[in-house]
């Protein structure tokens, strides 16, 4: 028997996207070049290519993505459709200042997401921001090496403070770094770029560089979140992580102490954000590597004033981890496969419940509403004659996290904004680049080379949504 309990009043659905996987248009209305417009196609063994000029020939599949940029009033119309009260996109950052160390913002690309949101909001969409999602101008990156650079927190608090006060009366919640924690797996050279801009040199130790940077970072958030607090009050600006609940293997103390250490590493991002302060263990981690760092007390006074109003979260999987020959986890070393939950056609480990013991551990955690801003499954979809697309297995994995977020909330008193599951339209996969890796409610007639119509088509998990937006979660 399906629980057939509603959510609360108000509790906010809707549906997620990023800019660069959607938008297209990526040199148009002023726009400058930004990081994701040099990343080539990839697929699910191989990671996507970082290029450092626009080669002729290849295919960068994030130029065009699915066009939104023009197609947008379309596709808004279609989540009105389903019901949706709340859309999360993020803005890319080159729209706005295209090269993002100049003084005077865009105007084009400020119209634009007025013009977007405006369509949002005729229909009681409200729209959810992050202000970088996986982006920033490449000029930042060539000039100054990314977030290695101090002076890239005054450029982005620049940016967050336009978008504060040109959109503000539009848009109630924001968030400032996309999974901002995704940087624990700094040996991974995509996690670096995408997060913070950064291509580590050979004689670099990459690890200083992310903490180093992901600082930086932080700081560029807290002094957002003042400076949005001070423009209007009112408005909510989060953290965002990718919150991946690290299990033991087994019940081996020593699983157990490698796995906490894995918490704590996933976690101490959201723990600066929402304390102000850095964990006692990463500050002795820091002198036991003797990882020089420019940290400075005017630093640490702006990351207690800046503090996040919430957390938001992605939860696509879980992981377990196994003891090797030390507690300092190593996402590469130490993550093994869990033999109690299956995986999705790219291996990601599927644990419905993992997302409740997720929301409990913040909630404990932090004391601060939380809410859902990713969640889905990637797989390939097959459109037929009749163009209908029969996608059963995402239905059951949204029910599935569902019910478990339902119990989350209605039997353990989380208190969950909202949820907006990932790519709500098929949009371009940030990690392989391939359209085929789709999550949407709505099919976009496109293949992985860009070939295609473009056009869109209502898949069986359009109307299933629609129905469950209809009955606040009562009917899954
Ligand atoms: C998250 C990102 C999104 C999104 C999603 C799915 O990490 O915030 O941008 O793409 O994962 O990942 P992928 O597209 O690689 O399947």
């Amino acid at each position: 028997m399906v629980d057939q309990r509603a959510f609360p009043k108000g509790f906010l659905w809707g549906g997620a996207v990023a800019a660069h996987q959607l938008e297209g248009g990526y040199n148009q209305g002023g726009k400058g070049l930004s990081i994701a417009d040099f990343y080539t196609l990839g697929d699910s063994e191989n990671p996507r290519t970082i290029t450092s000029t626009i080669e002729k020939n290849r295919y960068y599949p994030n130029h065009e993505a699915i066009d939104f940029y023009h197609r947008y009033p379309e596709d808004i119309k279609l989540f009105a459709e389903m019901g949706f009260e709340c859309f999360r996109t993020s803005i890319a950052w080159a729209r706005i200042f295209p090269k993002g160390d100049e003084k005077v913002p865009n105007e084009a690309g400020l119209q634009f997401y007025d013009d977007l949101f405006d369509e949002c909001l005729k229909y009681g969409i409200q729209p959810v921001v992050t202000l970088s999602h996986f982006e920033m101008p490449i000029h930042l990156v060539k000039k100054y090496g990314g977030w290695r650079d101090r002076r890239l927190i005054e450029f982005f608090v620049r940016f967050a403070k336009t978008c504060f006060e040109r959109y503000h009366t539009k848009v109630h919640y924001w968030m400032t770094f996309n999974e901002i924690n995704n940087q624990t797996d700094y040996e991974n050279d995509g996690a670096l770029y995408s997060d913070s801009g950064l291509v580590p040199q050979a004689n670099e130790n990459r690890e200083q560089l992310m903490y180093q940077a992901a600082h930086y970072e932080l700081v560029a958030s807290s002094q957002a979140v003042q400076a949005g607090h001070n423009i209007d009050p009112t408005i909510q600006i989060g953290s965002m992580i990718a919150m991946c609940p690290i299990y033991p293997l087994t019940a081996r103390p020593e699983d157990i102490l490698v796995a906490q250490r894995a918490m704590q590493t996933r976690l101490w991002f959201s723990d600066v954000h929402a304390k102000g302060d850095y964990p006692e263990w990463l500050c002795r981690y820091f002198k036991k590597n003797n990882f020089d760092m420019d940290i400075t007390e005017q630093d640490l006074r702006d990351l207690r004033s800046g503090t996040v109003d919430y957390i938001g979260l992605s939860y696509y999987m879980s992981f377990a981890v196994e003891y090797t020959d030390h507690i300092d986890y190593n996402e590469n070393e130490d993550r093994v496969s869990n033999p109690y939950v299956k995986k999705s056609e790219w291996g990601w480990q599927i644990d419905p419940i993992g997302l409740r013991y997720a929301l409990n551990w913040l909630n404990d955690r932090y004391h601060l509403p939380l809410f859902i801003v990713e969640n889905g499954l990637g797989a390939i979809d097959q459109k037929t004659k009749e163009n209908r697309i029969h996608d059963y297995n995402r239905i059951n994995y949204l029910k599935e996290h569902i019910l478990q977020m339902k119990k989350a909330v209605l039997d353990d008193g989380i208190p969950l904004i909202g949820y907006t599951p990932w790519g709500c339209i098929d949009l371009i996969s940030a990690s392989t680049g391939q359209m085929s890796k789709r999550y949407g409610f709505i099919y976009v007639d496109q293949d992985d080379y860009g070939n295609g119509s473009q056009e869109r088509f209502r898949k069986d998990s359009f109307y299933w949504y629609r129905d469950v937006i209809k009955s606040n979660g009562s009917k899954l």
